[in-house]
């Protein structure tokens, strides 16, 4: 039994997986797109010259189309210190995951103790001026944990890791500006895809898909309502897709290289047990 998945849970003011609120991290809403596309992308992982590159297989055309991230903007990649150009894009949305958490923690002087940001790809950050990182920590300390698209077919949602609720009801019930990320409900969205470990297939209530990254997989992939999507395109061999929010599409971009001998080898393996990031 999912312990989060009831509303008593949803509407307990005190229970210590609050903390005091944060606004803007509140579900943020995002209307339909009538005039262009909408489009998830996976972790990008300071890999924007490759994502660049994704988009433009789309022909994504930066005055009518939308691009939402599923966190997990920063880290392992060249290019983590893009991040706020990309954020100031007006067609650029992006929600919180793990590696933004303990990067706006490392940048505001508070470094998550249970994992060493230094040990995932945050040493870019060390690099960065005091104004810079203050900048940037702040940034991402102000993303939302979970938001929904409008489409013509219903609303598409997403949190990076993982929904810890069986009804999206619940979701838009929970007051998520005051949900402490080190808590057990946030280490669950940020960290921990139990639905996918479980291979859950039963679809989430009252919502036409969920989106998630965080679980890198070969190719993208689907249980019940739920789309996997990171497959990688910010590592080597790996490829960016997009997830056309209309119909429910995944596009694969260009490859980054040739595959390496460990995805050529274990790509079924990896497949079934999806790599965590
Ligand atoms: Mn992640």
């Amino acid at each position: 039994m999912n312990p989060f998945d009831s509303p008593m849970h949803v509407a307990d003011p005190d229970a210590d997986w609050l903390a005091s609120p944060v606004p803007s991290r509140a579900l943020q809403r995002f209307d339909v797109n009538a005039r262009g596309r909408d489009f998830f992308v996976g972790d990008i992982h300071g890999s924007f010259s490759a994502l660049r590159r994704a988009m433009d297989t789309v022909q994504f055309d930066e005055q009518v189309d939308r691009l939402f991230s599923v966190g997990d903007l920063v880290d392992r990649g060249p290019e983590s210190e893009q991040v706020l150009d990309w954020l100031d894009q007006p067609w650029f949305h992006a929600i919180c995951g793990n590696h933004d958490f303990m990067i706006w923690r490392a940048a505001l002087g508070d470094p998550y103790r249970e994992v060493d940001f230094l040990r995932h790809g945050g040493h870019w950050l060390l690099r960065l001026d005091d104004e810079q990182r203050q900048r940037i920590g702040e940034r991402l300390r102000d993303l939302p944990f979970a938001i929904e698209v409008q489409t013509p077919d219903g609303v598409v949602g997403s949190i990076h890791a993982d929904c810890p609720f069986h009804d999206w009801e619940h979701v838009r019930a929970f007051d998520w500006a005051r949900l402490d990320p080190a808590g057990p409900l946030g280490k669950r969205c940020l960290w921990m895809p139990m639905r996918f470990a479980m291979h859950r297939s039963i679809p989430i209530a009252n919502v036409r898909a969920v989106v998630h990254g965080h679980v890198t997989l070969p190719a993208a992939r689907m249980l019940g309502n739920v789309h996997y999507i990171d497959t990688g395109g910010w590592q080597p061999g790996g490829q960016f897709t997009l997830l056309q929010i209309d119909s429910l599409t995944p596009i694969r971009g260009t490859p980054n290289g040739p595959t390496p001998l460990r995805r050529r080898l274990f790509g079924r393996l990896i497949d079934r047990l999806g790599g965590q990031d």
